[in-house]
């Protein structure tokens, strides 16, 4: 759930990375952690990790100001993937404004993929939410390695809903995808924040710190009469 802060003009919103065991959630931080200017960029604080397993999660934040006279924190978590980990889960997904689902495109894993985001409308239903209501994007990790499936095979498999849903082929390891994913997921849960929250003062302006060298993600067509709260400067240095 958004929290806003008037006294200290601040908002901060929270977007989970979720997905199976060792899909690449924790590269994701690590790489935008690596990559963001420092002074956007706060600790990424790994709870609790056993090799590269997560056993708690990771956060991570990040600062923008985005929306006019406010400063805009973006918490990062990742869940653990392993599915004997699902309180952690449940825990995590708590008061969630957007979902990252990172899905491992090896053809073997496509079991794993699916059982994964079936347990994520399972815990967001116990929260009374649903992943075709909240800002949502899947990203299609580990496109580097030799036996993965095609993306029309994983958008047949995940993104089968009645609305073709953001997707994103990625390396986590080498970034590729990586600040795309973001920067969607990012705009995405500012659209539905300031439509929600929209007063006739509210005003998105653009400060994410601007990119170099960096593809930019398109954005997606703000609601009727509300503007985009971003362009499409992607949050990297
Ligand atoms: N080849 C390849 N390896 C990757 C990629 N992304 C992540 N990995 C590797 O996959 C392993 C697992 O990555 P993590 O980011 O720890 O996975 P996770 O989703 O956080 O896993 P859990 O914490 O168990 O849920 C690590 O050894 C990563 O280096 C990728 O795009 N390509
Ligand atoms: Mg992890």
């Amino acid at each position: 759930m958004s929290f806003v802060n008037f006294a200290k003009r601040e908002i901060q919103l929270k977007i989970v990375y979720y997905g199976p065991g060792r899909g690449g959630k924790t590269t994701n931080l690590q790489v935008i952690h690596e990559m963001v200017q420092d002074e956007t960029k706060g600790k990424l604080i790994s709870l609790s990790t056993v090799g590269d397993r997560t056993l708690f999660f990771d956060c991570m934040p990040l600062t923008a100001n985005v929306i006019e006279g406010f400063t805009t924190r973006f918490l990062l978590y990742t869940v653990p993937g392993q599915v004997m980990y699902n309180e952690t889960r449940r825990l995590v997904l708590k008061g969630v404004d957007g979902v990252v689902f990172v899905a491992d495109s090896q053809w073997n894993l496509m079991p794993e993929n699916v059982e994964s985001l079936a347990n994520l409308r399972e815990n967001l239903r116990l929260q009374n939410e649903s992943i075709d209501q909240i800002p949502y994007v899947l990203q299609y990790n580990k496109r580097d390695l030799p036996d993965v499936a095609p993306e029309q095979m994983l958008n047949f498999t995940l993104n089968n809903g009645p609305e073709k849903l953001a997707a994103f082929p990625a390396v986590a390891t080498t970034g590729e995808g990586v600040f795309e994913t973001l920067n969607m997921i990012c705009r995405l849960v500012l659209n539905k924040f300031i439509k929600t929250h929209r007063t006739p003062t509210t005003a998105a302006t653009t400060s994410i710190p601007a990119a170099t060298n960096t593809p930019t993600a398109s954005v997606p067509p703000p609601a009727s009469g509300t503007p985009p709260p971003t362009s499409a400067t992607p949050i990297r240095k």
